[in-house]
């Protein structure tokens, strides 16, 4: 399958998507703290269910939001633990830069090379029909790619790092498979963060 590489600029050609990145939103000092913040947090690997069978996700992750807020995916739910000062201050921030609004968060931990998450697009009936994600990286640089639903299977990746930020905005997720893939070389530690609004019945 044909693999591009993105370039910044190239971003918002993409059919059908909208999404910006801004390379080092958050400064190195910031980046720095937030990531030894969140390598403190409780982080949990949870089993999922993919195609049937149960499978230990190949990542870890922990899930932040309003009181009440819950998410499901793949098979599990998760029941939002309250918003840490931390975490609210990088949502005020990319909040301004959205102007959307994200009432939960889920942190995505990536220990090492081996860790990923598979193919998707962030979908589900609680996100609404076509849902901003935002997207923030911290520690180590990782490759994420993705793929339009229905046309020709064009694979784009670009690389993720250090404090930046990447929005996907309508309909990126309507049409737009995503992922995080393993890499064949070793790579640390990265954390990424993915701000959502979910809708309250
Ligand atoms: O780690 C990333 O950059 C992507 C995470 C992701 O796709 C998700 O949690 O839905």
């Amino acid at each position: 399958m044909q693999e591009s590489l993105w370039r910044i600029d190239d971003f918002n050609d993409l059919e059908d998507s909208r999404i910006s990145l801004y390379r080092d939103h958050f400064s190195q000092t910031e980046s720095d703290r937030f990531f030894s913040i969140l390598q403190k947090i409780q982080w949990s690997q949870n089993e999922i269910i993919v195609f049937g069978k149960k499978h230990l996700e190949p990542r870890q992750t922990a899930w932040y939001g309003d009181p009440g807020i819950n998410y499901s995916y793949s098979g599990i739910t998760n029941e939002a633990k309250n918003w840490l000062p931390f975490l609210e201050e990088i949502r005020k921030r990319i909040q301004n830069i959205c102007k959307s609004t994200f009432n939960s968060v889920l942190l995505n931990r990536y220990r090492d090379e081996k860790d990923s998450v598979a193919w998707h697009s962030d979908d589900e009936p609680e996100l609404g029909e076509s849902p901003t994600i935002a997207s923030v990286s911290f520690g180590a640089t990782r490759k994420f790619q993705v793929r339009h639903k229905t046309k020709d299977g064009e694979i784009f990746s670009t690389y993720l790092n250090h404090g930046d930020l990447m929005i996907m905005h309508p309909p990126t997720q309507t049409h737009w498979i995503h992922c995080v893939p393993k890499s064949s070389k070793k790579v640390s530690e990265r954390i990424n963060l993915t701000f959502r609004q979910i809708l309250q019945s």
